[in-house]
C-alpha cells in the first residue's frame, strides 16, 4: 500500500499538470476560427448560460438542418454544456432563430416591415423581452440569411461580446462573394502553397470527403457564397458528364450552406470535347453546344453559379482566333447560361504587348472600348492592380473606366508573390488600401468599393473574387496566419467598409486566445506585416523582381528570353541613370489612363506619393526626395526597415510562448526564422544588384 502512494501521487500531479495544460494541449490549426474552446471566465461564462439556455427552431430544411448543427456544436462548446432544440420559447435565454415565412415564432417577434426591405442574405439579432421572457432572435427573410445570422450570433460569444441588449441588422455589400480555386484536375493547385487540391476528383462522385463540409462551414461563417472549382487555366474535361456529375458532389455538400459552384471553363471547349471544327463565338452550332452544355450541367447542378473565362491571355484561347471581341465571347455564354440565371464572369487579366509596350496599359486599351456591350449578367472581372498580384500596385484603372459594366474585383489570397506559405503577411491592408482608393470617376470621392459594390454606376448586380489559398494541409492553408488572409477576404466582402484592425482583432480572438496579452502581440505583427513585405520585397513602387516561375526570392537581373515584359529589368528598368518605370506623360503615359486629379498627382514626381513613385517615374540614384534624403539612401532605408520589422515580429511572437499551444506556436517560430532569413536575402539581393549602378552613378547637375 506504501509503495503504491507515491505513484498515487505522481499521477495526481499530472492530472492536475494536464488540467491546468488544457488549453494549451497541441492544436493543428484544421478547425480554423470555428474553435469553439469553452470559455473560461466563470463571470462571463455565467453571462452566457443566462442568455443561452435553448434553441428555438420550427424549420428543417437542409440549411437549418446546418443551422441547428452549426449552434449546438458551438454553444454547446462554448458554453461547457448542451444546449437543447425546442419548437417553442419555454423559458428566459430562449435563442429564437428562423424565418418570417416558416416560423410563427419569430412572425410574433419581428415584424414583417423589418425584414422586407433588407433582402435575401441579411439578417437581424435582436435582444427582446417577449411574454415575460429574455429572448433572443435570429430572424431572416430567407435560410441563408439565418445562417449567417446564427454564425454572426456564435462569433459574438467567440470574441466574447456581451449578449443583453442586442440589436444587430446586416447586410451584405457585394452580392457574389467568391472564391476562386487555381486547382487542377490532377490534384495540383497552381500557385498553392498549402499541399494539394482539396477536389478529390479521382474519388467523386462516390466518395465525398469530410473535409467538403468543413469548408462550407467556414466559409458560410464569413458570407463566401460561391466558389470556382477549377484553375482559370482550364481544361476542357471539367464540362465532361463525368466531371459535371462529380461537381454535382459537391455542390450536394456546399448548397444547405449557400455556396454555389462554378466552373473555370475553356473556350475551346466545344472543339476539344464537342467534336466541332470551330469554337467561333458567332458560329450557330458552337451557340448551340454551349445551351446544350449548360442544360446538362443545370439538369445535375440546379443552382451552378455560371462561367469564369480566361481568355486569350497566357496561352489561353479566346475569341480573339477568330476575330471576335471578349464581348461577342462573353455574351455568347451568358446566353447559354440566361435560361437559369447563370452569371459570366470574363477576366480583363490580358496583356497583348503589341497593343502597348507597357503591360500596364494592355488591359484598359483592350476593354474601356467595349464598355456597354457586354451582356447585363456578364461581368468584368478585374485583378486589384494593372500588372499581377504585386505586393503593392496602384489600383487598377478599369476601376472607374467602364461605368457601363459591372466589375468584379479580383483579389489573391493565396501568396504567390508575398512569401506564399512562408511568410507571415496579413493582406487585408493592402485590398482596404485598394477599395478605399479614390477613382474620382463620378468626381471625388468614387471608391473602388463604390465601383465593386455596384453603387457608384448603380448597377444591379455586384461581386468580388479571391484566388484561394486553400489546399489539403492539415491546416488548410500552410502558413497558420494566412487563414486570417481568408476570413479577411470573407469579411470585406461582406461589408468592404469594416477596418482590418477589426478584422484582425476578430480573427486573433477566434483563432487564438481573447487574452489581450496575446491580442495585443498579434496585432502588432499583423498590422504592419504587408508594409514589411513590400519593404522588403518591392518598396517605392518597384515590381515584378521576383524569381522567375516560383516567383519566390528575388532575381532582379532576370532577363527573359524570349518576352521582355516577363523580365525583372523590364519593371525596375535600373541602369546608371536611375530606377524605375517611366508611365508619366514623358514616359508610357499609363498616368492618363486614370481621373483627374490623379493623373495630374501621379505625373511629377514631385507629387507622386513615394509608396507609387518607382511605378510612375524613372528617377536618377541620387534624386532628392521631399525629406532630403536621395533616393537610394532611402531605397535603402526601406529594405532595411522590412527586414527589422520581421526581427519584431519574432520577438513579439517570442513574447507568447506558453500562452499559445505549442503545435501551433513552433510552427509559426520557425516560419518566422525562414521570413526573417528570406527578407534578409531581398535585401541583400536587391541591394547588391542595385548597388552596381546606384554607387558608380555620375552626380546629377546641381
Ligand atoms: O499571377 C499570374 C500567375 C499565373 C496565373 C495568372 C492568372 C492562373 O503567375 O499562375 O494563372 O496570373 O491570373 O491568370
Amino acid at each position: 500500500m506504501n509503495l503504491f502512494r507515491p505513484y498515487c501521487i505522481q499521477l495526481l500531479f499530472w492530472i492536475i499538470v494536464w488540467f491546468f495544460t488544457g488549453a494549451l494541449r497541441a492544436e493543428d490549426g484544421y478547425q480554423l476560427w470555428l474553435r469553439y474552446n469553452k470559455i473560461s471566465q466563470p463571470k462571463l461564462l455565467s453571462h452566457y448560460r443566462e442568455h443561452i439556455t435553448e434553441i428555438v427552431i420550427q424549420e428543417s430544411s437542409q440549411t437549418f438542418q446546418a443551422v441547428q448543427e452549426e449552434l449546438r456544436k458551438g454553444l454547446s462548446g462554448l458554453l461547457g454544456k448542451e444546449i437543447p432544440v425546442v419548437s417553442s420559447v419555454s423559458q428566459d435565454g430562449a435563442i429564437v432563430v428562423g424565418t418570417l415565412e416558416q416560423s410563427s415564432v419569430v412572425r410574433k417577434l419581428v415584424g414583417a416591415s423589418e425584414l422586407e426591405s433588407v433582402g435575401a442574405e441579411s439578417y437581424i439579432i435582436r435582444s427582446l423581452c417577449w411574454n415575460n421572457r429574455m429572448v433572443t432572435v435570429i430572424a431572416a427573410n430567407q435560410p441563408k440569411g439565418v445562417l449567417y445570422g446564427a454564425f454572426h450570433f456564435l462569433r459574438l460569444i467567440q470574441t466574447q461580446q456581451p449578449l443583453d441588449k442586442l440589436s444587430i441588422q446586416q447586410k451584405p455589400q457585394i452580392q457574389k462573394r467568391l472564391l476562386n480555386h487555381w486547382d487542377n484536375l490532377d490534384g495540383s493547385v497552381e500557385r498553392g502553397y498549402a499541399g494539394k487540391s482539396i477536389w478529390k476528383w479521382e474519388n467523386l462522385p462516390g466518395k465525398v470527403d469530410t473535409r467538403y463540409k468543413d469548408y462550407a462551414r467556414a466559409n458560410a461563417s464569413i458570407g463566401i457564397n460561391g466558389t470556382v472549382l477549377n484553375n482559370v487555366n482550364s481544361q476542357a474535361e471539367i464540362l465532361t458528364k463525368d466531371y459535371i456529375e462529380k461537381a454535382a458532389a459537391i455542390a450536394n455538400v456546399l448548397r444547405p450552406y449557400g455556396i454555389q459552384v462554378y466552373f473555370s471553363i475553356k473556350f475551346t471547349s466545344p472543339m476539344e470535347i464537342g467534336g466541332l471544327t470551330t469554337a467561333d463565338p458567332l458560329n450557330m452550332s458552337v451557340c448551340q453546344w454551349w445551351k446544350e452544355k449548360a442544360r446538362e450541367i443545370y439538369q445535375d447542378i440546379p443552382d451552378f453559379g455560371g462561367f469564369l473565362v480566361k481568355a486569350y491571355s497566357e496561352g489561353q484561347p479566346g475569341p480573339q482566333i477568330y476575330g471576335r471581341s471578349h464581348a461577342d465571347g462573353a455574351n455568347m455564354l451568358a446566353e447559354a447560361l440566361k435560361p437559369y440565371g447563370g452569371t459570366v464572369m470574363w477576366r480583363s487579366f490580358v496583356y497583348d504587348i503589341s497593343i502597348d509596350k507597357d503591360r500596364a496599359k494592355c488591359a484598359y486599351l483592350e476593354f474601356v472600348p467595349l464598355d456597354g456591350k457586354f451582356a447585363s449578367s456578364v461581368f468584368v472581372q478585374t485583378k486589384n492592380g494593372p500588372i499581377d498580384f504585386q505586393p503593392r500596385e496602384p489600383f487598377n484603372p478599369l476601376f472607374g473606366a467602364m461605368p457601363k459594366t459591372p466589375l468584379m474585383m479580383e483579389f489573391q489570397i493565396t501568396q504567390e508573390y508575398t512569401g506564399q506559405s512562408k511568410h507571415l503577411v496579413y493582406l487585408a491592408p493592402q485590398w482596404k488600401e485598394v477599395l478605399d482608393s479614390d477613382t474620382y470617376a463620378n468626381g471625388p470621392g468614387t471608391l473602388v468599393a463604390e465601383v465593386v459594390d455596384g453603387t457608384a454606376d448603380k448597377h444591379t448586380i455586384s461581386g468580388i473574387a479571391g484566388v484561394s489559398g486553400i489546399g489539403t494541409d492539415r491546416n488548410w492553408t500552410g502558413h497558420h496566419f494566412s487563414q486570417a488572409n481568408w476570413y479577411a477576404f470573407g469579411r470585406l466582402a461582406w461589408d468592404p467598409s469594416l477596418s482590418s484592425e477589426q478584422i484582425a482583432e476578430e480573427w486573433i480572438r477566434m483563432t487564438w486566445s481573447n487574452d489581450p496579452q496575446v491580442i495585443n502581440p498579434i496585432q502588432k505583427m499583423m498590422a504592419g506585416s504587408w508594409e514589411a513585405c513590400v519593404d522588403y520585397m518591392t518598396p517605392m513602387g518597384l515590381h515584378h523582381l521576383m524569381a522567375e516561375g516560383h516567383h519566390y526570392g528575388p532575381q532582379p537581373d532576370y532577363v527573359h528570353p524570349g518576352r521582355n515584359d516577363w523580365s525583372s529589368t523590364y519593371y525596375h528598368k535600373a541602369d546608371a541613370n536611375g530606377i524605375g518605370f517611366d508611365r508619366s506623360e514623358k514616359g508610357s503615359n499609363a498616368v492618363s489612363q486614370y481621373h483627374q486629379p490623379l493623373r495630374q498627382i501621379w505625373n511629377s514626381p514631385k507629387t507622386c506619393p513615394e509608396k507609387y513613385l518607382l511605378w510612375f517615374h524613372h528617377l536618377p540614384w541620387d534624386y532628392p526626395l521631399a525629406s532630403g534624403i536621395t533616393l537610394w539612401d532611402r531605397l535603402n532605408m526601406h529594405y532595411q526597415k522590412g527586414v527589422n520589422y520581421v526581427t519584431l515580429m519574432q520577438k513579439e511572437w517570442d513574447s507568447l510562448q506558453g500562452k499559445i499551444d505549442p503545435g501551433r506556436f513552433e510552427d509559426v517560430e520557425n516560419r518566422l526564422e525562414m521570413q526573417h532569413e528570406n527578407a534578409g536575402e531581398w535585401r541583400d539581393t536587391c541591394l547588391k544588384y542595385f548597388g552596381r549602378f546606384a554607387e558608380t552613378q555620375e552626380q546629377c547637375e546641381p
